[in-house]
């Protein structure tokens, strides 16, 4: 009697198990610190301290404050004003038509350029003794990034230079300034609000973060000795170096792989092309996973074949371009890039078919988080782990911006077998 209450207990023990512990014990993945799960689960947003905001961020800047001063609230966003036009003119349930306004338009204005830089996102240009100067900030609407474009031949040939800042972090560029942006032939200056992030954006109600103005008055001094050095010549600052990409910034080509930093699509780590490379990949830009055998759009279980995956990823790319006609490149696209946050050896080699990835290991990435904002928007990818219970049987859970999920693959001759544990999304 007591054997079968026994048996029940377990059975009903086992019943209440999750679904993939059933498929895959896996000790190590309870244990992993490797996973953002824990910090995301801890994490709360709190505002940066009003007096932290006021401080200067790096000890080559200097701010001072102004009787007169140029107002943000005066500034136009001229691209904005003629999207807003345009989208008025039609009816208001017309999302993807206005989307057609908004990007005939920015394809328009974005190639009207100073340098080569776009004029709508520069905020001020300067020169001085014949050196021409560009303060710009990138495009991405969550971080974007200031910059500094520097040119000694008259325009023929620039560099670029990354200022240690981003839009919001605490200062918001003032494009309507009336000072001159050099200010000397070591500084160069720019008005400034400083402003702090009160509420961050949430997924996918609310997706810009909200801020304050703390200081509508500063002035903004940058001194050129810090941006200007790039030790290495490969065309990356050693600030940018250091805070953004965690390369080398005493070598050109940091993952020894013959191709420069700044050109590297994946500058941290050298590529490789096994099993797991392939599978990830598969996961990653495989369209919806068709990429594999019998499949429907976001199967629970589906069977990779492995062969010509580099090729068809490829093709489904050329396919996607076809439809959607890419923007003409300009130089801001060389400094777009993504973060992928990972322990994985194999995942941090993977391919990454033209988007340059900057891969972080979880505690890099917890660095990075001081200079870049980056929150609940990084993918993250735990390690790909055995199961201490299977042959051939592998586990990995993934968490992104609006869904993650867990994996099973177990490795058969042709490929693998993918399961998807369990899955979440907002
Ligand atoms: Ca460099
Ligand atoms: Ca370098
Ligand atoms: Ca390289």
């Amino acid at each position: 009697m007591k054997k079968y209450l026994l048996l029940l207990l377990i059975s009903i023990y086992s019943f209440s198990t999750a679904q993939e512990m059933e498929i895959c014990k896996c000790n190590l993945l309870k244990k992993s610190e490797d996973s953002l799960n824990t910090f995301y689960s801890i994490y709360k947003f709190k505002p940066i301290l009003k007096k932290n905001a006021l401080k200067p961020q790096f000890d080559y800047i200097s701010i001072k404050y102004l009787k007169k001063f140029s107002k943000s609230q005066d500034i136009l966003d001229s691209v904005e004003i003629k999207i807003n036009t345009e989208v008025s003119k039609i009816a208001p349930d017309t999302t993807y038509i206005s989307y057609k306004i908004r990007d005939s338009i920015e394809r328009i204005e974005y190639s009207k350029k100073y340098g080569d830089i776009p004029k709508p996102v520069i905020i001020k240009t300067g020169k001085l003794n014949g050196i021409l100067a560009i303060l710009y900030r990138t495009r991405y609407s969550f971080n974007p990034k200031y910059y500094l474009r520097i040119s000694s031949d008259n325009g023929k040939n620039w560099k670029n230079y990354y200022t240690g800042l981003e839009g919001y972090k605490n200062y918001l560029f003032k494009s309507n300034s009336q000072y001159p942006l050099w200010k000397d032939h070591d500084n160069i200056q720019i008005e400034a609000d400083i402003v702090r992030m009160i509420e961050e954006p949430l997924f996918p109600s609310s997706p810009f973060p909200k801020y304050e103005t703390i200081k509508n008055n500063a002035l903004i001094t940058l001194s050129l000795k810090e941006i200007l050095k790039d030790s290495d010549e490969d065309g990356i600052n050693d600030i940018e170096e250091k805070l953004v990409y965690f390369t080398n910034p005493f070598s050109k080509d940091t993952d020894n792989d013959g191709i420069n930093d700044f050109e590297d699509e994946n500058p941290r780590y050298k590529n490789l092309d096994n099993d797991f490379t392939r599978l990830i990949e598969i996961l990653r830009f495989g369209d919806y996973y068709s990429l594999t055998k019998n499949s429907n759009v976001r199967m629970d279980e589906f069977i990779t074949d492995l062969k010509t995956v580099h090729e068809d990823i490829q093709r489904q790319i050329k396919n996607r371009e076809t439809e959607f006609k890419p923007r003409e490149k300009s130089f801001l696209d060389l400094l777009d890039f993504r973060v992928i946050v990972t322990d994985d050896e194999n995942i941090r080699r993977m391919n990454t078919y033209g988007e340059k990835t900057i891969f972080l290991t979880s505690k890099e990435y917890l660095k990075y988080l001081k200079y870049n904002y980056g929150i609940s928007y990084n993918p993250n990818y735990s390690r790909i782990l055995k199961c201490d219970d299977k042959k051939d049987t592998y586990i990995l859970t993934f968490d992104g911006l609006i869904r993650g999920e867990t994996y099973i693959f177990i490795k058969v001759p042709e490929g693998w077998i993918v399961r998807v544990g369990s899955r979440w999304q907002t």
